[in-house]
Parts: structure tokens; sequence; C-alpha cells
């Protein structure tokens, strides 16, 4: 059922979109076409249409209105990494951390699965913007795919519709999306991004970062290229705004890894002892940010909705998140109780009895397997968000004047740090180590580089991304503080040093009060470190030895990590700026390593 106004209207506007549409069509055969509008008529429609297709399960209407439930393949819970390419004519511009295809190559492969893949089912025309309407910084995407769950996602997590044809109005800039979930089948499935041709083609899974294409496809590997071209930086990064009981709003971008809990610190709860302390959420995930007219860097959030971790969210982690996963929610892989509610691991609740597992399958107390899959995710509209920013459409975005580089580390890390200058704050996001998560699949828990929280999504040569980084500070009159956090360190006995969550807000508080000339420093071998007392600790359960070794900066620690940032850097080669080792080794220097 080709919707023919919508179709009229666009071809008559955008003979780019009708022709490419009209191409991929002819490529993949599908019975229909229907050109999504973004209306709500049409999301109930689709709501119904799958859950007849059982590919959505409806949630209890009366404690889960709007919510449902789906069940991915076993096979396909997480990104593939490792079927994730970057295919640019040459080589050395995909670099050394990315899988790279000639771009030949993968149209050729990706064309023979795509022949016809779409017989027998729907091609849906999923038109989005990236960006506040309206914004300088908005880009337009089109996801072609046959899959209602991407569609119904796709509607949660953008602005999705006609309001995205009528942006795009006669251009041909926008984002070529194309995704066929084929039968599912690792063998055949491969995530391609063409950053000359602004082009994903994705196949063979329907799970999130792959086949949801605005998301890491767009938003951060074909985005960070275009940032390149165009002097802009499109980062793995949440916003947020902290407000301080005297009304002042500072606002603060944050990368931290996949899964490391970075929608709980962009909605974080203040614990009482900060009460008239406020944080304000801009984005949990993506950060587009540009030089503003004044010298500043000013940063949105592409999306308009949440891809969140399910598992370990609970009343007391982020009690904003359980509002507002209470309605209109799209939950995938969470386990289902008799009464059709969810449950997950560390969601503060006892599991009920009677509940069903991820795959659907009846799961006891006692059972070895996790009820949810540890990447379980809810996708939920931003507005639901009881601490959204009143400024999450500003065209104009929010003024960044704190950068955050976190990881995941047990040890070596300090609780927290400002970098001496522009270049050091470039030096740690480059460095940054985490251990991994479930988020990607792999093993969890072992220490990988990630810099910038961008390894798996920076969609161009890393050390020339690193250039790119040293190189804004050229254009920045006013540049933000750089800092680096670790919530993850832990004693000799594996337990965490400090509190985390709620209580994060104290570092966000030093962090501000440090760009704002308000809190005492003292300069470390390794950065710049908060005084005694400069940390507000009224009200919180730690031991001062706790704290201290939460902070320490321990030179033989650092002589191996020194040493293991060496042998990363000398894989990513003789694009990485010779300023980032001029940087290590004059830390070497500073811990008198040598
Ligand atoms: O890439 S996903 O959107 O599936 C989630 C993530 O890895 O952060
Ligand atoms: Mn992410």
């Amino acid at each position: 059922m080709t919707d023919m106004r919508v179709l009229r209207k666009t071809a008559a506007t955008n003979h780019f979109l009708s022709e490419w549409v009209a191409q991929m069509v002819h490529l993949t055969k599908p019975d229909q076409v229907v050109w999504c509008d973004g209306s709500e008529t049409e999301r109930q429609r689709l709501f119904k249409q799958a859950v007849a297709a059982r590919v959505l399960i409806p949630l209890n209407s009366a404690t889960r209105p709007g919510c449902y439930l789906h069940r991915s393949n076993p096979n396909d819970v997480a990104r593939s990494e490792d079927l994730t390419f970057i295919c640019t004519p040459n080589r050395d511009d995909a670099g050394p951390t990315n899988n790279w295809m000639a771009p030949d190559e993968a149209y050729q492969r990706l064309r023979g699965w795509f022949d016809g893949s779409m017989r027998g089912r729907t091609m849906y025309v999923v038109p989005y913007i990236l960006g506040p309407i309206d914004s300088p910084f908005a880009r337009v995407g089109i996801e072609l795919t046959d899959s209602v769950y991407v569609v119904l996602n796709m509607g949660i997590m953008t602005r999705m519709g006609t309001v995205a044809l009528d942006a795009l109005g006669s251009s041909d800039d926008f984002n070529r999306g194309l995704h066929s979930t084929l039968d599912c089948d690792p063998q055949r499935r491969l995530i391609c991004h063409f950053p000359q041709d602004n082009a994903v083609w994705s196949a063979g899974s329907g799970y999130g970062g792959n086949a949801l294409l605005s998301k890491k496809c767009f938003a951060l590997r074909i985005a960070s290229w275009l940032g390149r071209k165009e002097g802009w930086l499109a980062e793995h990064m949440l916003i947020l705004g902290l407000q301080s009981p005297s009304g002042e709003t500072s606002y603060i971008a944050a990368a931290f890894p996949s899964a490391c809990g970075k929608t709980n610190l962009s909605m974080l709860t203040p614990p009482p002892s900060f009460r008239g302390w406020r944080v304000f959420t801009v984005g949990d995930d993506i950060a587009w940010m540009r030089v503003g007219p004044d010298g500043r860097l000013w940063a949105v959030n592409p999306e308009a909705g949440y891809f969140g971790v399910a598992p370990g969210t609970s009343a007391h982690s982020n009690p904003n998140a359980m509002k507002m996963v209470e309605r209109d929610t799209i939950f995938t892989n969470v386990a289902m109780t008799p009464d059709r509610d969810v449950w997950w691991e560390g969601m503060g609740v006892e599991a009920p009895a009677g509940i069903f597992d991820w795959q659907g399958r009846p799961w006891r107390k006692d059972s070895d397997q996790p009820a949810a899959h540890p990447n379980s995710r809810f996708t939920t509209p931003m507005h639901n968000n009881p601490a959204l920013s009143p400024r999450v459409d500003s065209p104009q975005g929010v003024p960044i004047s704190a950068i955050v580089f976190g990881g995941r580390r047990a040890s070596t890390a300090p609780l927290v740090l400002e970098s001496f200058d522009w270049a050091h704050g470039v030096y740690l996001g480059a460095t940054m180590g985490s251990e991994t998560t479930a988020a990607a699949t792999g093993k969890v828990g072992i220490v990988r580089r990630d810099p910038m929280a961008m390894l798996p999504f920076c969609g161009y040569n890393m050390g020339d991304y690193f250039a790119h980084w040293l190189g804004m500070q050229s254009r920045l009159k006013h540049p933000p503080k750089v800092f680096m956090v670790n919530w993850f360190r832990k004693d000799r006995e594996g337990r965490f040093l400090w509190p985390g969550y709620g209580e994060n807000i104290r570092v966000l508080k030093w962090i501000v009060d440090r760009v704002n000339g308000r809190a005492g420093a003292h300069d470390s071998a390794v950065g710049v470190m908060p005084a005694e007392g400069s940390l507000d600790l009224t009200g919180i359960d730690i031991s001062n030895d706790s704290l201290k070794e939460a902070m320490a900066v321990k030179p033989q620690e650092w002589a191996v990590e020194l040493d293991l940032q060496e042998e990363f850097f000398t894989k990513i080669g003789e694009t990485v700026p010779a300023e980032l080792d001029v940087q290590r080794e004059a830390l070497r220097a500073g811990l008198e390593l040598d």
C-alpha cells in the first residue's frame, strides 16, 4: 500500500530521493513501499501490524501503557563490530582501528544479498532529521528498511516523517541508508559505511546500532567524517546541564564507552545533601559540537530518544529512567512477568514468580542464566524524561563549559583530574582505556583502549581524528576545560571505592567550580587534582582512606599504563600526531619513570 499522496509530493519536490528509492526498490523488490509520515495514526497502525506479525508483544496496558516487548534473534543481541566496515576508496582513510573493505567489493557483495531481499516484504521509507528542526546542526537521513521494529524504534529515536522531507526540500544532501534483516544469519551480516557517498548499507541484523542506521552509523561514523571535512565534532558523548541552587546552569559533554552509565549520568538525581542542585539531560549518547560565533563550543543532541541498557537500571541508579519507561517504550530482550510487565537484573525489585526470560522461556531464580539479556534495552522518547533540558530543541544547542572523558578502570585512573591544557586534554581522551562491556560482542572485563569512547564509531583514521581534535583549538577562542573521570576504581578486595550514581554530582560540581575558578587544585604528575577539601563531601558515606585510594596516582601503575598507551599509538601508526607522543613523554618525565 504505497502512500501515493506522500510519494507524489516527494517525487515532485525531490527527484534525488525518488530516484534513489526507485533504484533500491528495483534492487530489493519489495511487495509494497510505505513512505512513513511520522503521524500518530501511522504509529498505531504499525504497532498493530507488528503485534499481528509477532514482532512485538503488547505489555500490560494498565501498568505499562503504550509499551511493547521485542525478542530479537538470539544470534543478534548486540552490535557486530567484526562485521562493521568502513568502505573508503583508500584503505588508510579508514585506518588500522576499523575494518576496511573496498567500496566496489562491498557494494557488489551486498548488492548480491539485497537482490530480491524484500520480496514478500514491505519496504518502509523512513525519513528523519538528526538534530533540532531548523538547526544549523541538523542533517537529514533516509533509511529504507524491511523491519517494522526498526521503523517504530526510529520513530522514537529521531524526528521522523514528513517533517524530515520538508527539511530536505529538493536537496540531495541526505544520508542514504539501506537496511534489510535478510534471514538474520550471521553468515550474511554486514554493516558497511561509505562516507564518500554519505551512505550506509546494513544487512542481516535487526538489532540496535546495526539496524537503526541513524544512530552509530550516521550520527557517529558518517558524521565524524563529515565533521572532519567541515570543521566540527560528532562524538560519543552525553550532554547535561548542571544547575546550581543559585539557578546558574553549566553544560558538560562527557564520553564513556557503551554501557558505562552515560544514560544514568545524563539524568542524574542528586542525593538529598545536594538540595537545590539539578541535572538536566540534553542527550545521553551522542553530541554534535560546533564552534559558535562567540568562539565557544556549542552542542546538540542529534537524537530524540534513548536506547538505554535495562539491566542495572533501578530507582537507585536512575529514578528518572524508571519513570520514563513507564509508558510508550519498546523493550528489547528484557524478561516478562506473568502479568506482562517487564523485569531485569538490577531492577531493585525481586523477580516475581513465573517470569519468562528474554527468549520467552520460563525462568527460575536459581537459574544460572540471567532472565534479561545483559545488553537488553529500552527505547523511549526523550520527552518522557522528567529531567529533560528545556533547551533540548534549541537550534543553536547549548554552550559546553567542560568536556569529560571517562573509562571503566579498576586501577590506575583517579576519580577525577583536569588536563593541564587543551592538548593534554586531547591526550587524556586519546588514551582512554576501558574494560569491555556487553554492548559489543566480545568478552566482558578486559581493558581495551577506547579513545574518546570512539574506537568502534570513528568513521576514519584514528590518528587523523586525534589531529582533528588538536586542530579544534585554533578555532576555539574559549575552549572548554577538559577532565578525566573514573567511577569504577576498586580496592584490593574488588569493591568499588567510589559510590557512583547520584554521588557523581560531587565530581560534576568540582568540574564546574574549576571552570568558574572557584575550586582549589594542585598539579600532579598526570594532571590537575582536587585540593584537599575542594570536593564537596557533605553527607556522603566514604572513608578518607577510600577517597585517597580513589584519587591515588601510583607511578608503578602508570609505568605500565604509559607503555600500553605507547603500544596502542604504535598500532595506529604514523598518523598519530607527534604532539601526543610529546604529551606522553612529558608525563613519563614527570613521574620520573626513566
Ligand atoms: O550501538 S547500540 O545502539 O546498539 C548501543 C550501544 O552500543 O551503545
Ligand atoms: Mn553509545
